[in-house]
């Protein structure tokens, strides 16, 4: 008797829950027998592992963050490397340390670091995700803020694992307490020492890169092929933003039931092709499809040189002004996020 079969007639508790299964994902298992059948009939018609997750390199502005990417593409290195403005999202391909011929491929989400919204964190500082935090030797890890981003981290992205990477070791050796820094901060998996000019400490960069990636909670996660189609659906709308009824009707169109839907939408943002927060009040009335295009508002804001003389503060009519061409329903929006987290953070 085929899986259908036994669904529509005879199956209707499966308790699989204390199992140590690498598939159906934990999440779907807590759903109950329901949600599990669905998946696995999903499932076993066609399906295939996707090496996939998310790459997210943050740290102080100017201190190496965009360079040590590069080097890892295996682009030059580039002394007169510009700034980077808002959020550059690139990919990133990386040998799996022990499954032979398989590529995982992570996306990349370099942010420019010089101006930091403090709202932009809770958007896009996304949990499951691997973390770089980058600080430079030559200034020291004081500079560096090591403190204030762990933190910042552990509140916001508390099951990601961070790993340290001190750049510039080509000017002075790293110094930190790391053993400490550990103590306080067991997300840390390790740290990195590495020069983007000279190359140095990138072998051992880029293994334990692939370590840590390989153990990301997505990453060779089995997909349903209609789950493969939809996210493509996504991945290719055009629109910058659209509403969760929209979402709805796309995956609709693309057959994933309303019971799917949560767990494919949760997915899709944690790899960072789209940013939906389900369950936050003020956020979940859209769904943002293109997260770069988030941060190029967020960086208007923050270039307008009114706001950082006033000391950072925007008012709700230069709000209004800067984003002219937004609904009034993304207009509320930005002004409820604004308003809960008034200030920036000066350069
Ligand atoms: N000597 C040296 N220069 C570096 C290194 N990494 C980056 N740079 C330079 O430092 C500057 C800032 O680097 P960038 O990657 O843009 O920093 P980001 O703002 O953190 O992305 C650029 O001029 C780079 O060329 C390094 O390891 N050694
Ligand atoms: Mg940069």
């Amino acid at each position: 008797m085929n899986l259908e079969t036994l669904i529509k007639k005879k199956l209707t508790e499966l308790y699989i829950d204390k199992n140590p299964l690498e598939s159906p994902p934990p999440e779907i298992v807590k759903q109950g027998t329901k949600a599990i059948l669905a998946y696995l009939q999903e499932t076993s018609e066609r399906k295939q592992k996707q090496w996939l997750s998310k790459l997210m390199l943050v740290g102080e502005g100017r201190v190496g963050k965009t360079s040590l990417l590069r080097v890892l593409r295996g682009e030059k290195f580039n002394l007169e490397e510009p700034t980077t403005h808002g959020l550059e999202t690139k990919k990133l391909e990386i040998a799996h340390p022990s499954q032979t011929n398989v590529t995982m491929q992570l996306n990349t989400w370099d942010f420019g670091g010089q101006q930091i919204y403090h709202a932009t964190h809770q958007f896009f500082l996304t949990n499951r995700s691997l973390f770089i935090l980058a600080w430079h030797a030559g200034m020291g890890f004081e500079a560096g803020k090591l403190y204030y981003w762990l933190d910042t981290l552990t509140a916001l992205a508390p099951d990601s694992p961070v790993l340290l990477v001190a750049t510039h070791i080509d000017v002075r050796d790293a110094d930190i307490p790391l053993t400490e820094l550990r103590r306080h901060y067991p997300q840390i998996i390790g740290q990195c020492e590495i020069s983007s000019q000279t190359g140095q400490g990138f072998e051992a960069l880029q293994q334990t890169i692939a370590q840590a990636a390989a153990q990301l909670p997505l990453m060779g996660e089995i997909w349903p092929s209609t789950w493969l189609k939809a996210a493509n659906v996504l991945r290719d709308c055009t629109e910058n933003y659209i509403t969760p009824q929209t979402l709805q009707d796309i995956l609709i169109a693309q057959e994933i039931d309303s019971k799917q839907q949560p767990f494919l939408t949760q997915w899709l943002h944690d790899l960072g092709d789209i940013l939906y927060f389900q369950d936050k009040n003020e956020l979940e009335d859209i769904v943002i499809l293109k997260p770069q295009w988030v941060s190029e508002y967020i960086s208007q804001v923050l270039d307008r040189a009114n706001v950082i003389n006033s000391g950072g503060i925007l008012t709700r009519e230069d709000m209004k002004k800067l984003w002219h061409d937004l609904t009034p329903t993304m207009c509320t929006l930005w002004l409820g996020l604004a308003h809960r987290r008034p200030r920036f953070i000066a350069p």
